[in-house]
C-alpha cells in the first residue's frame, strides 16, 4: 500500500462552559493565533456539545458561546483566515463520534483522568456524554483530517486517545484514511495553575472566582486577584532550579513569561531575588496591559450578537464543506449502504 500523506491542517476547540480564563488564553487561544496565517488551514471551534456533558443553563450557554466567539476574534483570530464556528451547527461531528464510539474500547475511556476529575465521587450519576467525551473530541479532530492540535497539557491524554482511535480504525479497516494527529503543546504556559492552589489547574468551573483571571475581569479585579494569589513567604529564587517545589511561585513566573513572550530563564534573570510585594504589582500591570485590550474588544463585539451569529453560521458552512466528504468516505469504508451514492 502506498503511504497516504495528509496535508497539514490545524484544529482546536474550547468549551463555552463559562467565561474564558487566562489558562484558556495562554494555553490555547494565544497559540491558535500564532498558528494562523502560516500557510496551514486553521479551524477553531466553540465546542458547545462538549459543554453540555455537564449541566448548562440554556440562556447562559448561548451567551457563553457568543462571548467565546467574541473572545476568539478579540484575541486575534480572523474569521476570514480561520474557520470559526460552533460545533452543534456541523452535524458531521456527532455522526463521526458514533462511529468512534464503536471503535474506542470501554477500558480506554475508563483510564481518562478528566472523567475521573469531573465526575468526582459520584461517577454513577455523571452523564454518559461525559464518559464518551473523548470519542466526540476525536471526531472533532478527525472529521477534518486535522494533523496538528494546539492544546494545553491537560488535554494530552485525550489526544493520545484520538491517535489510538485513528490507529485502530485504520487497522480494523485496512486503510490509512485517518491521520495520526500530533499534539502541539509548547511554551511557558501549557499548564496555568489556580491562583489559590498551585497543584490545581486554573479552570472556568472552579467554584472560587479568586482562583482564576477571567478575560472579562477589569483592571482592579486583576490587580486584586494577583495581590491575593497564594505564595510562600520567601522572595523569588535567583534561578529557575529554585522554583522546584514552589508551585505557586513557579506558576506566577510562568504566567509572567507567557504574557511577556519571554522564556522563564529570562524572567528569572530580571526578577530573581525580588520579594512578591514587588513582583506581584509588576505582574498585575503586565496582565492588565495584555488583557484589557482583549476584554474591551470583546465588549464591543458583544454589542452586535447578530453579527456574531452570522460569523458562526458562515464558519459552519465552510467547516461542513470539509467534514461532509470525510464523513461520507468513512461511512463507505465502514460499509454503510447509500454512503457512496
Ligand atoms: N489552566 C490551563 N492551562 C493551560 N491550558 C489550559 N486550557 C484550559 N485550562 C488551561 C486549555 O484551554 C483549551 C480549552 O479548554 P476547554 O474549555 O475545552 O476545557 P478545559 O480544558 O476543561 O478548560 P477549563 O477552563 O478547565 O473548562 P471547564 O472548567 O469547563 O472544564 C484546551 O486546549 C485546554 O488545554
Amino acid at each position: 500500500m502506498t503511504e497516504v500523506v495528509h496535508t497539514p491542517r490545524v484544529f482546536s476547540g474550547i468549551q463555552p462552559s463559562g467565561g474564558l480564563t487566562l489558562g484558556n488564553y495562554l494555553g490555547a487561544m494565544k497559540r491558535f493565533v500564532d498558528m494562523q496565517g502560516q500557510g496551514v488551514e486553521t479551524i477553531y471551534c466553540m465546542v458547545d456539545l462538549h459543554a453540555i456533558t455537564v449541566w448548562q443553563d440554556p440562556a447562559k450557554l448561548a451567551h457563553a458561546t457568543r462571548e467565546l466567539c467574541a473572545g476568539f476574534i478579540a484575541a486575534g483570530i480572523d474569521p476570514a483566515q480561520s474557520i470559526l464556528f460552533n460545533q452543534s451547527q456541523v452535524a458531521e461531528h456527532t455522526q463521526m463520534a458514533w462511529i468512534f464510539n464503536c471503535v474506542a474500547r470501554m477500558g480506554w475511556m475508563q483510564r481518562m483522568t478528566q472523567f475521573k476529575d469531573k465526575a468526582g465521587k459520584n461517577a454513577q450519576n455523571a452523564s454518559l456524554g461525559l464518559f464518551a467525551y473523548p470519542a466526540l473530541m476525536a471526531a472533532d479532530i478527525l472529521v477534518y483530517h486535522a494533523t496538528h492540535v494546539p492544546v494545553g497539557e491537560d488535554q494530552k491524554q485525550h489526544l493520545e486517545l484520538t491517535r489510538d482511535i485513528a490507529i485502530k480504525f485504520n487497522n480494523d479497516f485496512g486503510t490509512e484514511f485517518f491521520p495520526i494527529t500530533e499534539p502541539v503543546i509548547e511554551g511557558a504556559a501549557t499548564r496555568v495553575m489556580s491562583l489559590r492552589d498551585g497543584s490545581k489547574k486554573m479552570s472556568k468551573s472552579d467554584p472560587s472566582d479568586m482562583s482564576r483571571l477571567n478575560l472579562t475581569d477589569d483592571a482592579d479585579t486583576i490587580a486584586k486577584k494577583i495581590r491575593k494569589a497564594k505564595t510562600d513567604p520567601e522572595p523569588l529564587p535567583l534561578d529557575i532550579e529554585g522554583l522546584e517545589d514552589r508551585p505557586e511561585a513557579r506558576n506566577l513566573v510562568n504566567i509572567f513569561a507567557a504574557l511577556n513572550d519571554q522564556g522563564v530563564e529570562d524572567v528569572m534573570r530580571d526578577m530573581g531575588g525580588k520579594a512578591f510585594s514587588e513582583f506581584k504589582p509588576m505582574l498585575a500591570d503586565l496582565a492588565v496591559a495584555k488583557l484589557s485590550p482583549i476584554s474591551g474588544e470583546m465588549d464591543r463585539l458583544m454589542q452586535d450578537p447578530a453579527e456574531i451569529d452570522r460569523i458562526l453560521a458562515n464558519g459552519a458552512d465552510k467547516a461542513r464543506g470539509i467534514a461532509a466528504p470525510i464523513l461520507k468516505k468513512t461511512y463507505e469504508i465502514v460499509g454503510m449502504v447509500g454512503a457512496g451514492a
